[in-house]
């Protein structure tokens, strides 16, 4: 227990303005609530004023939200705190030195999974603005996931080279993992149990002093910064563990001619004391920014912390194993689309394909690692011609998306559906033939959003993930 920072704390007293450095998904939520609570005076929302996301300082200082999907509450939130003035977003990183707490929230993607590289640039450049501009006695926290090993590591050492003040004694280093979810980021927040953990006693317990007032139904957890790391990686690595046996299941399945589904409610039925499952949902794929790297950051956390693993030698981690079982997902999309064009006897190369959802979740604009951009590819490099629809996704580098579902349906051979979007389970077979013009046109669903046989019997040719029973 460092005396030295307790006694800098108990003189700074309270912490009442906070900076927090990424307004994306994890930041602008985690903001305004900080913000909306009265134990804190002015919460400073930083992002740079760059050509891509600059846009968003101007947008959120008018009480707008940047997020285009469905965020139940939070654009009234973000006008709530602006009118109360408690909530400013800036690019003057300077005034980082106001602040009693700082929290990053920056992206933290892999350049390179096969070798474990990940892309820390953005969040090195967020860490060293924080070094730079903080203040003794600031609390520092990573919500960002993040290799284990990394907050007392690399984030402790940027920290105390641009400051020239060292962590645990002159100031605050803590990692609280962000859990949320698209659709529900205010929710998650404050219900979800926090995981915080200091670099030591005094830094834990000034990140609990953080979190506490903004969680409802959620409790803090404390714990090491490390342990915090290793909890946060392992919870979606077991998830995309959990979603890769179902997809095997699915695949089984489809090869034995049986409804993965039935067999689902089957294994589900076993209940009692003891009795723990989870079996989560096969589909078109994994996507988004957390379940496609987590697994490479726990993974590379062995290497960070130079850990000594006892394991089958020369076995592959179940975990890696798991992820490339979930990235196989989009290319049985292929391969079903494939078979369903060769049993009506269509070539692939006078074939048009029309996908339905382009972004990673259901009623989501999140289209970051999307399972349906390998299916495209695989299309175009078939010769096959594509067309993306999706109702939230407003644009994407390099895919045109259409949002006018009559032109994109016109005149396709394929409906290849990615995204569970609720407008989609409204369309009738009829809808869709009519519009395809095609006397059977084929539907591969890869969310299990349709009922086969209503579609089979409209004359379509169906293929659905786990559904060796209608295949
Ligand atoms: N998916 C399936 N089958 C399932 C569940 C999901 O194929 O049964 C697919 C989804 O379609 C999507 C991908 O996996 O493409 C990820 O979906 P998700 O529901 O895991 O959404 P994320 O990645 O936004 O949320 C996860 C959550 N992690 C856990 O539940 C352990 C969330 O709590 C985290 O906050 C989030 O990662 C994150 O930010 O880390």
């Amino acid at each position: 227990m460092s005396e030295k920072l307790k006694s800098i704390l108990d003189k700074k007293g309270p912490i009442r303005k906070i900076g927090v450095i990424g307004m994306g998904y994890v930041g602008i939520p985690a903001a305004v609530l900080f913000a909306d609570s009265d134990k804190f005076d002015l919460v400073y929302g930083f992002q740079r004023d760059s050509k891509t996301s600059g846009y968003k300082i101007d947008m959120l200082n008018r009480g707008e939200s940047p997020l285009k999907g469905e965020e139940p509450g939070l654009e009234d939130f973000i006008k709530k705190v602006v009118q109360a003035n408690k909530f400013r977003c800036t690019s003057d990183f300077s005034k980082i030195s106001e602040c009693d707490a700082v929290t990053l929230a920056i992206q933290t993607p892999f350049k390179d999974p096969k070798d474990l590289i990940p892309d820390f640039s953005a969040l090195i450049e967020g860490i060293r603005l924080v070094g730079q501009n903080m203040s003794e006695g600031t609390l520092v926290v990573l919500e960002s996931t993040i290799t284990p090993g990394t907050t007392n590591g690399m984030a402790r050492q940027i920290l105390e080279e641009e400051s020239g003040m060292k962590a645990g004694e002159d100031f605050a280093l803590a990692h609280a993992p962000e859990r949320v979810m698209v659709g529900r980021l205010l929710q998650n927040i404050r219900e979800h149990d926090r995981c915080v953990g200091g670099i030591d006693d005094v830094s834990t317990q000034r990140a609990v002093e953080l979190y506490s007032p903004v969680l409802t139904k959620g409790k803090i957890i404390p714990m090491t910064a490390t342990a915090a790391e290793v909890t946060k990686t392992a919870e979606n690595t077991f998830r995309d563990l959990q979603i890769a046996a179902a997809n095997q299941l699915a695949l089984y399945c489809e090869a034995m001619g049986i409804n993965f589904y039935d067999v689902r409610a089957g294994i589900d039925s076993l209940k009692g004391e003891g009795i723990t499952r989870a079996i989560l949902w096969p589909g078109a794929g994994v996507g988004g920014h957390c379940l496609t790297k987590d697994t490479y950051h726990l993974e590379r956390g062995i290497k960070t912390l130079e850990g000594k693993l006892d394991y089958p030698e020369g076995k592959e981690s179940i975990f890696v194993l798991a992820r490339q079982v979930n990235d196989f997902m989009p290319r049985h999309m292929f391969n079903l689309t494939l078979d369903a064009l060769a049993s009506v006897g269509k070539k692939t190369c006078d074939s048009k394909v029309a996908i339905l959802g382009w972004a990673f979740l259901k009623n989501s604009d999140d289209a970051r690692n999307t399972p349906a951009e390998l299916y495209r590819d695989l299309m175009l490099e078939a010769g096959i011609l594509v067309d993306v629809h999706d109702p939230y996704v407003l644009d994407y580098p390099g895919v045109e998306i259409g949002h006018d579902i009559n032109s994109i349906l016109k005149n396709a051979d394929v409906i290849a559906i990615f995204a569970g979007h609720d407008a989609y389970v409204e369309y009738s077979p009829e809808f869709i033939k009519g519009l395809s013009g095609q006397e059977h046109p084929v539907i591969v669903d890869g969310r299990n959003i349709i009922e086969p046989d209503a579609f089979i019997k409209a004359g379509f040719i169906y293929k659905g993930i786990g559904r060796g029973d209608k295949n």
